[in-house]
């Protein structure tokens, strides 16, 4: 796998990683590594990150002598280097450098399956090369970047080379968009009347697919590797009838269907050439019903990684959705893996995430359905609504996100009955007569 990927030989699957700066993430950026077939054969952190070289001098030099001593034929540094930073570390070190960007981008480009996922990591990869076409960048061509980079030397070539790059992301931005529109449209259509929708997001490898799969049947591929899944894939969820301890079959206690929709795993210092990937993750977010946020409660940074995930969802949504899109925060926290800690912190985790659902995909799913059920209930909210015809703008933003009961338009604006998620009505509050 590796050598399909680095296109190298043996040397350049064993790696040494290098963190600098205060927000230091070696055992992901490990996790990381390993994703892409690499073998970690030693670390080196400093606190302080360095702008000349990313580690000071005397950390260059430690880092010389790892690399020498244990053969290794990659460093991978935990952030992203400017094109100066990675020619530096390049020269000491002797072997080449890929920084958590690039690192990141591969392992999308690996993982990718459908059109526009590869589409969405080719323009990160771009966007990526494009500032690094005038130094040749070497892990670029190294790690398989080719093409461009290596073509010529010669001012013009640069130019041209550029403007061949500035090209092609143009035309996948319109293909993108174009995509985006339909899904959009594609999207209203179900949503029309059809059953409520429930976004499932998270850190990478935190079980959202084994949840999906778990609550629908499905049997998409998970595995223990970080983004492992890019797409967005919606399943029903068949509501049937909950346990029937106190009313007969039929009665109160159907569940009504429910769609779900599994998103890509978000992750610290996420690079900002892949945000556009999460488009679709995004999307599906902003106009689900409700949002569960699920997490792994095995994790030691299990604090860490739902405050990543919170913070993500808010700082990208306007980036992706434009203005006007407001991110809602989860209706249910899920905390899965409960199979893999101990009953004491079980118990801290209770007392700590009091609202939370503390559960196991692997084992039985059933009391998240639950949640999500509750959740649903209490999420909706049927209103009777006026809208001028001066905001009439807000009329269309109704289609695709909210049941539809009647509308008629009157000399004073447009009136409407409709059902809402609680985030939406929120919105209309001012418009509301009824
Ligand atoms: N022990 C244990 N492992 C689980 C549980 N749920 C999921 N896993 C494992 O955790 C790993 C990641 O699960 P996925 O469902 O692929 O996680 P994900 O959130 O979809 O990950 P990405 O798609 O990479 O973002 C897999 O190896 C799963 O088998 C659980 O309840 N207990
Ligand atoms: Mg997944």
């Amino acid at each position: 796998m590796t050598e399909e990927i680095l296109g190298q030989g043996s040397d350049e699957s064993k790696a040494v990683l290098v963190a600098a700066g205060e927000d230091r993430q070696l055992p992901e950026l490990g996790r990381l590594a390993q994703t892409l077939g690499l073998r970690v054969v030693g670390e080196l952190e400093q606190g302080r990150r360095d702008g000349v070289g990313y580690v000071g001098r005397g950390k260059r030099e430690e880092l010389k002598e790892l690399v020498d001593q244990t053969g290794a034929g990659l460093v991978v540094t935990d952030d992203e280097l400017s094109p100066s930073q990675a020619r530096v570390l390049e020269k000491v070190a002797g072997v080449t450098v890929v920084d958590r960007t690039l690192l990141i981008i591969r392992i999308f480009e690996a993982h990718a399956r459908d059109a526009a996922s590869r589409l969405e990591v080719e323009l990160a990869e771009l966007t990526y090369r494009l500032p690094r076409v005038r130094g040749g960048y070497k892990a670029l061509s190294r790690l398989g970047g080719g093409g461009v980079t290596t073509r010529g030397p010669g001012e013009q070539q640069l130019e041209y080379d550029r403007r061949v790059i500035r090209e092609r992301m143009e035309r996948i931005r319109k293909r993108l968009e174009e995509e985006r529109s339909a899904r959009k449209v594609r999207g209203a259509r179900l949503k029309r009347g059809g059953p409520p929708s429930v976004a499932l997001v998270g850190y990478t490898n935190a079980g959202k697919t084994t949840i999906l799969n778990a609550l629908s049947g499905e049997r998409r591929s998970t595995a223990d590797r970080l983004f492992e899944t890019l797409e967005t894939t919606t399943r029903l969820v068949p509501g049937g009838y909950g346990d029937h301890e106190n009313g007969k079959a039929g009665e109160a206690s159907a569940r009504p269907d429910f769609v779900l929709t599994d998103t890509v795993g978000f992750i610290k210092k996420l690079p900002t050439q892949l945000v556009h990937s999460f488009a679709s993750t995004l999307e599906a977010a902003a106009d689900a019903d409700i949002i569960v946020l699920c997490a792994d409660a095995g994790s030691e940074k299990l604090e860490e990684e739902i405050q990543t995930v919170r913070e993500t969802l808010a700082d990208t949504l306007s980036e992706v959705d434009g203005e006007g899109s407001q991110c809602q925060e989860e209706a249910v926290l899920c905390l899965n893996k409960s199979d893999i800690v101990s009953e004491d912190r079980r118990r801290e985790l209770r007392i700590h995430y009091p609202e939370s659902v503390l559960m196991s995909a692997r084992r039985d799913a059933s009391p998240l359905l639950g949640a999500i059920n509750e959740a649903l209930a209490r999420s909706r909210v049927r209103m009777q609504l006026l809208i001028p015809h001066a905001q009439h703008g807000l009329v269309s933003g109704l289609y695709g996100r909210a049941e539809i009961h009647a509308r008629e338009d009157t000399t004073q604006g447009t009136e409407l009955d409709v059902t809402l998620s609680e985030p939406q009505a929120k919105r209309y509050e001012n418009y509301r007569t009824a």
